[in-house]
Formats: structure tokens, C-alpha cells, sequence
């Protein structure tokens, strides 16, 4: 039997309309490329020179070497490095933007208020004197170190890395040679490591991988989120609604989708302040929504709700009712104009890099930002007179959500607890038991699985557990739209001991319920909200995170992003699951690298499997043991 395509019903509602409507979807084009290539998925097929395209039989039949000798290890190892460094690349670039736009909100060309307590911690943690500077002085220091990461030419390892990872980290780090130097010089080496001619030993292209794992941690997630919450504000705890039943039948809907929050924001600014031209138009005013990692950031921040995750963003059109879908980088796909063109949707994109056929583009630069979001917010509420209401279906399905999980949110609802010690609570649930341990899941959907399905049953399992469940990404948008992120959630599904201390706390943060089973932390970067709760344990309590009973999960990962967060998570010390097996199969021994033998030099480890319950058993018993070596 075939599995079906999503368990989220607003999607199953959609699906039948799409077909009716004439629309392709993202599941449709996946059919069409049945059989998908058993080299490619295998990871042995390299198209590195013009030699090729070589590949390996993998059943020992055919030829067991590239044209110029590259043998199967050789060649699986070398596509995940690529992967995984491209998955760095897209993070680093979008932390490299964040940081141009501190630099000129600083020298006052940009009009931001700068976060007074994020900029003192950032300057304590690069050690950088803080007496006597006001905010724009300390922003500019804080630039000044960010851009000599990037443009250090010396062997000095990246300053945002040995200023935020965990001390004994940086130790093992150093033994395997693998802290990196400068984030661009180190991705640019990945690429002519792997080029034809270059390095041939697994071993080797296996701990370059894992230092671009760092490079991603640091120099992408780190560093991208440190510099939004000066920009944006630290988030706090905030209340709305998730799936695409948030859409209103007769407001202005307007989506934003993609990753970078700088012009987001200033989106949600102006669909406030032009409300009245909405009404004007005949709307009862402007709704935002919002798909993927924009969605998460402008939720985090301003309480935005979520429409929808990766895989469903084409239906999200499919409604009618979205007058405008504004987009900047990542996790886009290139059909969305196509299908915007069976309605009267607008696909607006904003980015030098990212344009497809048969959108509008309006460019979004640092300085036009009011501009650029007047002009979008205006095309959308223009839209909205040419709606065909025959076209309209809005499923009506939404989830309460509560989300805003930043570690400040965190550590000041603990501090009601014990102010002088916040992480003893915490600490004493999990040396007790209430807690047996904490899980981030993270990461996309992905067509080859049923969406949200492995996200929701293993996180299920593990809070019936009392696993703690911290969440981003698509990941966190599939624990929403399921009713994981509200407080009936936690009466629902999670165990008695987390129950208990997810219900303390909601006592003493003043709410009359429980906090949700699942903690929502933000977007893909901010996994660095996980990396920073996890190091602040780990200093706690003077061990290793790698002994800590923390696992990390992607459940559904397609992007190579999910590839890179994931390495840094093993680079952490932490079991990371992968739930959609990547194309490494075709090397037993990278395959083995990953799973086994990385844990006896790193202590983390990539671990396997695509059944949700097993993958929940298989981290419950990693968490089990690590509890036991801490006596516990
Ligand atoms: O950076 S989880 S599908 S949206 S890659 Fe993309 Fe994956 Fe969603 Fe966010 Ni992350
Ligand atoms: Fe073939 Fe080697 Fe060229 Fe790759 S680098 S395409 S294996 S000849």
C-alpha cells in the first residue's frame, strides 16, 4: 500500500483541490521520477570532472573505480562533504548579512534599537571591554570581531567558536586538527578538497566534514542568531496559532517564506501600518503568516502565526485566499510560480539570488527594507481585489501554540524557581528523573516520507517518556500544527514526571496550565538557542556535553542544511537521527565512520532509522545509558 502523503488534514483537505484545480504539486513531480537513481541515492555517482559522470556498482558487478581511481569510499565521502559544506555555505551567508546590517545600524544608516542585554552578553562572551560604551559602540565591536572571523588569513580558529563552544568541545576538537580558521577559507578548502585529483582518504574527508559542521555551527547558526537578537530582540514567550486555518477569508493574506528575518520584519511593521488601505480595499485588514524558518522567526519575535511547513507550501496557494507569498532564500521551491498562476497570487521575490520565471521581483536591499515591505504589503492588498472567491478553500484547521523559547526565555521562567541557581531546577528534574533527558528535533519535511508523520509518532514517544522535547525548523512547525506546543499537549501525551515539572513551571511563570511538551526554540539557525542551552548544562554541571543525556533528531531531513546542523550536532558529542537515510549507503565504510566509529574519537554519532517508534526506543536507550555512566 502506498503511504500516504501527509497526516496534517488541512493538507489532505487540499490535496484533492490541487488536482481538481489543475495544479502540480510537490508530490506529484515526486511520482514522475519513480524510479529515483539507485547511484545517486547510494552516494556513489561523482560528476567532480568530465571524465565522468563514474559510478560504482554497488553489487561488486561492474566497475569498482572511478576513471581516474577514485574508489567508493572515496567518492560517498567526498559527495557528503560537498553537501554538508553547501549546507554551511547557505548559513554562513545568511549570518554575513545579518552582520552587514549590524554594521550599518551601528553607524546609524539603519534604524534599529539594538538589544541592550544580547549586546553585553555578546561582548562578554568575545571579551570585549564594555565600560563606558553605548549600544552602537558595542554593536561595532561586535562587528569588527564577526567580519575578523571572516577575513582572517592566519591560522587563529574562529573567535565566535572558541568564544560560545563548550570548553572540553574545543579540546577534542583540537586533538582531530579540526577547528576551523576563517568560515569562507574553510568552505572554499571543502570544495577544492573534493575536487578531481585531490584527497582520496575517507578518513580524512570525514573529519573535513565534521569541521564543517563546525563552521556551520559557528560561523552559520551562532553567529546568524547571535546578531538577529541584537537587531530584532531576544524572543520571548509568545500565544497564536499554527496550519493553514489561520488564514482569514476576508483579510489581505499575506505569507512570508523563506529564512532571513531582516525583511520580514519590517513586513510585519507595515502590514500594521497600512491596515486601513486594506480596509480601504474592501478587507477587514492585512493577516500574516508564515512558511518555513521566516515563519519561525517572525512568530519568535512577534507572535506571527504559522501557515505551514516545507512540503505543503504550494497548497498554501491551492487555499485562494493568499492574495501575496513573499520570499527571500532557502527551501523555496521553483514551482510556487506555476502554481500561483492557476490563481490570482502574487510570488514576490526579493533576493539578488534567488529569482524564478513568472514572479514579480522586487529587490530588497539593507537600505530600501521600508520601501521594499510598503511595496510588497501594497501589491498583496491590490491582489486581494482580484481574488476569485469560487477559488477559495480554506481549511479549517489551527492548533494553539505557544512558542518564543529563546534560553533567556527559558533560564528567566526557571529563575522564578531559584533566581541565584535558574539551571538547578532543570538540572535536579533530570538527576531525579522527571526529566530522563532532553531531544531537539529539527529539520524539513521530505517527499520521500509521510509529512509530519516520523516528527509527530517519535515525539509522542518520547515525551510519554519524559523526554523534554526542544524544537526548530519545519520540525517545530509539524509538533505545532499536532497540538505538541500548548498546554493541553502536555496533559495529553507527556509522561508524569515531565508533566509534573512542565506544570511547576507553568505555575510559576504565572500561566494557570502547564508549559507545552515541546518547547518551540526558533528556526534552522536559531538550533544555536539548543547549542547554547546544551554548553550552559554542560558548564553547569563541569562535564562534557557529550555525556549529557541529550539527543538531537531530524526526522524528515531533505536539505543539505539539515546535513550540516546535524554534523555539528554529532561534533557536539550528541546521537543524532536521521530518519530519511542519506545517500551514503554506497560506502559500508563511511557509512560505518558515521555511526560507529566517530563516536570513539568525537563521542557523537549519526544513528539511522526510519521507523518513528524505533528511532523513539533507539533515543531512549542512548539516553538511558548515557544517565547510567553519570550514575543516574
Ligand atoms: O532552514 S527545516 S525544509 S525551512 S532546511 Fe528548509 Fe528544512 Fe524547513 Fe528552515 Ni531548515
Ligand atoms: Fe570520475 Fe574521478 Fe572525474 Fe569523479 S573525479 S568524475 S570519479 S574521473
Amino acid at each position: 500500500m502506498k503511504s500516504p502523503k501527509s497526516i496534517d488534514p488541512a493538507v489532505l483537505e487540499l490535496l484533492p483541490k490541487a488536482s481538481l484545480d489543475g495544479v502540480e504539486t510537490v508530490w506529484d513531480r515526486y511520482e514522475a521520477q519513480q524510479p529515483q537513481c539507485g547511484f545517486g541515492s547510494l552516494g556513489v555517482c561523482c560528476r567532480h570532472c568530465v571524465q565522468g559522470p563514474c559510478r560504482i556498482d554497488p553489487f561488486s558487478n561492474g566497475p569498482s573505480k572511478g576513471i581516474c581511481g577514485a574508489s567508493v569510499e572515496t567518492i560517498v565521502a567526498r559527495n557528503l562533504l560537498r553537501q554538508v559544506a553547501g549546507g554551511a555555505a547557505a548559513h554562513v551567508d545568511h549570518a554575513y548579512e545579518a552582520v552587514e546590517a549590524l554594521e550599518l545600524a551601528a553607524k546609524d544608516v539603519l534604524n534599529y534599537s539594538l538589544d541592550e542585554i544580547k549586546l553585553q552578553q555578546i561582548s562578554q562572551g568575545l571579551g570585549i571591554d564594555v565600560s563606558g560604551k553605548d549600544k552602537r559602540e558595542l554593536a561595532l565591536e561586535i562587528v569588527k570581531a564577526a567580519y575578523a572571523d571572516l577575513a582572517n588569513h592566519g591560522n587563529r580558529p574562529i573567535q565566535w567558536l572558541m568564544a560560545h563552544a563548550p570548553k572540553e568541545r574545543i579540546d577534542v576538537w583540537q586533538n582531530l586538527g579540526i577547528i576551523p580558521r576563517n568560515p569562507d577559507r574553510e568552505i572554499r578548502e571543502a570544495m577544492h578538497q573534493t575536487t578531481m585529483g585531490m584527497d582520496a582518504d575517507p578518513v580524512n574527508l570525514v573529519l573535513a566534514t565534521a569541521k564543517q559542521g563546525l563552521v556551520d555551527g559557528y560561523s552559520g547558526l551562532k553567529l546568524a542568531t547571535d546578531i538577529q537578537d541584537i537587531l530584532l530582540g531576544t524572543p520571548t514567550p509568545v500565544v497564536t496559532e499554527a496550519n493553514l486555518g489561520v488564514l482569514k477569508k476576508d483579510f489581505v493574506n499575506l505569507i512570508i517564506h523563506g529564512h532571513v528575518p531582516l525583511l520580514s520584519e519590517k513586513i510585519v511593521y507595515w502590514a500594521k501600518k497600512l491596515q486601513a488601505e486594506a480596509v480601504a480595499a474592501g478587507a477587514e485588514g492585512i493577516q500574516i503568516a508564515g512558511i518555513c524558518c521566516a515563519g519561525n522567526e517572525v512568530l519568535m519575535r512577534s507572535g506571527i502565526p504559522l501557515a505551514t511547513n516545507f512540503l505543503a507550501q504550494e497548497l498554501a496557494i491551492v487555499t485562494g485566499a493568499v492574495d501575496a507569498m513573499v520570499v527571500d532564500v532557502q527551501c523555496i521551491m521553483p514551482s510556487l510560480a506555476q502554481v500561483a498562476s492557476c490563481y490570482h497570487t502574487q510570488i514576490i521575490t526579493t533576493m539578488p539570488i534567488v529569482k524564478i520565471p513568472g514572479a514579480t521581483h522586487i529587490p530588497f536591499t539593507l537600505e530600501n527594507g521600508d520601501q521594499a515591505a510598503q511595496e510588497i504589503v501594497r501589491k498583496a492588498i491590490r491582489a486581494y481585489g482580484r481574488r476569485d472567491s469560487k477559488k477559495i478553500k480554506i481549511p479549517d484547521y489551527k492548533r494553539k501554540i505557544m512558542a518564543g523559547f529563546s534560553v533567556e526565555a527559558i533560564i528567566g521562567a526557571l529563575k522564578r524557581i531559584d533566581p541565584e541557581q535558574p539551571l538547578k531546577p532543570l538540572v535536579d528534574n533530570i538527576v531525579n528523573g522527571n526529566i530522563l533527558g532532553v531531544v531537539g528535533t529539527v529539520g524539513c519535511n521530505n517527499v520521500k516520507v509521510t509529512q509530519d508523520q516520523m516528527h509527530v509518532e517519535l515525539v509522542k514517544e518520547l515525551v510519554k517518556n519524559n523526554v523534554l522535547v526542544v524544537a526548530t525548523g519545519c520540525s517545530a512547525h509539524a509538533l505545532a500544527k499536532a497540538g505538541l506546543m500548548n498546554s493541553e499537549g502536555t496533559e495529553d501525551f507527556a509522561g508524569d514526571g515531565l508533566k509534573a515539572v512542565l506544570t511547576a513551571l507553568g505555575q510559576a511563570a504565572g500561566l494557570a496550565a502547564p508549559l507545552p511538551p515541546v518547547l518551540h526554540m526558533g528556526s534552522c539557525v536559531d538550533n544555536s538557542r539548543i547549542g547554547d542551552l546544551v554548553t550552559a548544562i554542560a558548564a553547569y554541571l563541569n562535564v562534557d556535553s557529550a555525556l549529557l543525556p541529550v539527543a538531537a533528531s531530524a526526522p524528515e531531513l531533505q536539505h543539505e542544511k539539515a546535513l550540516s546542523i546535524g554534523t555539528w550536532a554529532v561534533t557536539l558529542g550528541l546521537t543524532t537521527h536521521l530518519g530519511v537515510v542519506p545517500p551514503v549507503l554506497g560506502s559500508k565504510m563511511v557509512t560505518e565512520l558515521l555511526t560507529k566509529g566517530l563516536s570513539d574519537v568525537i563521542g557523537g554519532k549519526f544513528y539511522v532509522e526510519t521507523d518513528p517508534l524505533k528511532a523513539a526506543d533507539g533515543l531512549l536507550e542512548d539516553i538511558r545509558a548515557k544517565r547510567k555512566k553519570l550514575g543516574l
